[in-house]
């Protein structure tokens, strides 16, 4: 299962007190001030850690509090400051503060850590404070109070192949059918509201990860029907599939219109690799020849049916292929890896 998101609260441990203590000898019972300082309160760090998936940890415990710094003692002793706290979480989490929403910074990669709440400084001990005017100080400071804080921590996944349709072309259905995902399936147009993610499994372990958004109609680059939210959320992904039913009017025609519609949206995603799926390939007879269409900016064509299964597994690994492939081509680029920011809270079961 993955869970996307999770809200704890971090309390930073308080510092310890300074001391306000006098040294006493067997033949110099005033001796001078000696009151040592407090320990550090724990701090805690967001830590990005490559053998998690999930933020699954902190839907089950949402409070996470770093010890306080032990109280000076005399003999200028500092008390000993506590251990900082790391909490472990997946690389590509992003933290918030989960009430103002200012964003605190991301993990990415492995060992990457943020710090999210600073424990309290020790206070001074009373020998600190002496000076030549002031030679048997008794101020002693408290220590500093920790920071506490809520935080947001969001999963970005990073989304492989981003489907990109109409409405009521199939992108739902092909996505629950390739993966353990669940979206809502219906034939009345804008089904999908939110962008929905599933992995796909290949044989040998292979597996890359799919985003269905929201049907994408003429002047949505302009903020028509859902507006841009879908489009938003294709940006990052590697690859776009364009799913075009065969039982459009014109196949050849919605294609340009999906094409244009992203193009005027964003030159950027426009150039954003991507393969023409022809669905709903059940609702030709079988011996009907495909309509042609003209697609030389696709790297192919494929026809599938979600419902019959038709080209299913030709379709993963084609998308896998393909995915390798703009995969170096963009490591050759030094390009960073894109990521798909995902809205709201959603989950899945993944197929393992
Ligand atoms: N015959 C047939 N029907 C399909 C196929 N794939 C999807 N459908 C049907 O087409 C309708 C729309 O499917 P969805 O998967 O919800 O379409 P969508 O692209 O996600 O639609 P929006 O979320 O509204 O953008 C549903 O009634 C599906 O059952 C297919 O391969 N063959
Ligand atoms: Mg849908």
């Amino acid at each position: 299962m993955f869970i996307d998101r999770a809200v704890v609260r971090v309390v930073a441990g308080t510092g310890g007190s300074g001391a306000s203590s006098f040294a006493r000898f067997k033949y110099n019972p005033k001796g001078g001030p000696d009151g040592g300082d407090g320990g550090h309160g724990g701090s805690i760090y967001v830590r990005a850690d490559a053998n998690l998936a999930t933020l699954l940890d902190y839907r089950y415990r949402n409070l996470w509090k770093a010890g306080r710094g032990e109280h000076g003692r005399g003999k200028t002793q500092t008390g000993a400051s506590t251990d900082d706290l790391y909490l472990p979480v997946p690389p590509g989490t992003v933290v918030r503060d989960a009430e103002t929403g200012v964003l605190l910074g991301e993990v990415l990669r492995e060992g990457d850590t943020l710090l999210v709440a600073r424990g309290g400084r020790g206070g001074r001990g009373n020998a600190r404070f002496a000076t030549s005017t002031h030679q048997a100080p008794r101020e002693w400071e408290p220590g500093q109070e920790g920071e506490e804080r809520q935080i947001e921590l969001v999963l970005k996944l990073i989304a492989d192949v981003g489907l990109v349709g109409e409405p009521n072309a199939g992108k739902s259905t092909l996505l629950s059918v390739l993966s353990a995902a669940r979206p809502k399936i219906a034939d009345y147009p804008f089904t999908t509201l939110e962008p929905n993610l599933g992995v796909v499994a290949l044989l040998g372990h292979r597996t890359f990860v799919m985003a269905d958004i929201p049907g994408i109609i003429e002047g949505a680059h302009a903020g028509k029907g859902l507006g841009l939210r879908f489009l938003q959320h294709v940006e990052r992904t590697r690859v776009l599939a364009f799913l075009v039913p065969l039982d459009a009017p014109d196949p050849q025609e919605t294609y340009h219109r999906l094409r244009e519609e992203v193009r005027l949206y964003s030159e950027v995603l426009a150039g954003t690799p991507h393969v023409l799926l022809l669905t709903k390939r059940d609702l030709l007879p079988p011996d009907d020849p495909l309509p042609i269409v003209h697609a030389p900016d696709a790297a192919g064509t494929l026809a599938i049916s979600s419902v019959a299964g038709t080209g299913l597994d030709e379709l993963k690994e084609f998308l896998w292929t393909f995915l390798e492939r703009t995969r170096s081509a963009a490591a050759e680029a030094g390009a960073t890896p894109p990521a798909l920011d995902v809205p709201g809270y959603w989950e899945f079961m993944d197929d393992e």
